[in-house]
């Protein structure tokens, strides 16, 4: 998978507007890249993975840089497990827009641009989630054949996944899933949907994402109903975050770090439970 640390964020009721990205195909291009990479050699896996069993290299490995945009400082932070699992994590800090409390409160929107390589580049495919009850057989997986914008649905517990279609020996999909995490809905209007599911496009670094994110579910589309089945694959996500400013409490003179993370987590990745990954706090049962 390639991760891009940033994409096209702003601050819809500020009318201000910052874009952080990273240009051409590999993101070891970008400066700030190259910068960390130098600071901390990564390993090529966090996990060497063999059969069932799984040697851990590194338990958790982060990677983060701050961007300066306007009176923000936001952090972007990459948390790489043994396990396979990732937390991306946007922490805002810095000094308020206003400290006037009538007008104070506003939303940020956080656009991820998430190129997942399942196994192969091509041949994989993006599932949606639905939970439409707590019968058997009610859970169940939708693939998304075309391109398109799509909205979380907190009541059946919407989360994407993106598959290689091709199935290991016991019939199971890898894939990696996106749970999303934002804590307010889209407003219809600075913020249109939580996912836009489209074919890979290198020129699409989020340049063209102003202070609405309709060029994701417009210009961005590769003609009426594109097919994403079985394609390279990019998934854009927003995380959005209200922020009620304490300007006359904790905010007054700095508004310190508040983090907010989603998760992106391995699923059939091995064929069952490891063992002896790494140490946790109280320890595993297993
Ligand atoms: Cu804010």
């Amino acid at each position: 998978m390639t991760v891009r640390p940033s994409a096209g964020q702003f601050c819809a009721t500020q009318k201000c507007q910052t874009i952080t990205r990273v240009k051409g195909s590999s993101p070891e291009a970008h400066p700030a890249i190259q910068h960390l990479t130098a600071l901390l050699p990564l390993p090529a896996t966090a996990v060497a993975a063999s059969g069932n069993s799984c040697r851990p290299i590194a338990s958790n490995t982060v990677v983060w840089a701050k961007f300066q945009c306007y009176n923000y400082q936001y952090v972007h932070r990459w948390a790489f497990r043994a396990d396979g699992s990732i937390e991306a994590a946007v922490g805002l800090g810095g000094r308020l827009w206003t400290f006037n409390p009538t007008t104070g409160g506003h939303v940020h929107n956080f656009y991820f641009r998430l190129d997942f390589d399942l196994v192969t580049a091509d041949n994989n495919q993006v599932q949606e989630f639905s939970h439409a009850g707590n019968n058997p057989g009610q859970d169940g997986w939708q693939p998304l054949l075309v391109e398109g914008v799509r909205t979380a649905q907190p009541s059946t517990a919407t989360k994407w996944r993106v598959v290689n279609k091709s199935p290991k020996p016991n019939g199971q999909l890898r894939s990696y899933e996106l749970t999303p995490a934002s804590d307010m809905g889209r407003d219809g209007t600075y913020s249109s949907a939580d996912l836009w599911v489209l074919q890979y496009d290198a020129s699409q670094d989020g340049a063209a994402v102003g202070f609405t994110d309709a060029v994701l579910g417009t210009t961005y589309l590769h003609g009426p109903n594109a097919s994403v089945d079985g394609r390279d694959i990019v998934v854009w996500y927003c995380m959005r975050h209200h922020h009620q400013p304490r300007q006359l409490g904790e905010e007054t003179n700095v508004l310190p770090y508040e983090f907010l993370s989603f998760h992106i987590e391995p699923r059939d990745f091995i064929d069952a439970t490891p063992t002896n990954l790494y140490t946790t706090t109280p320890p595993s049962p297993l």
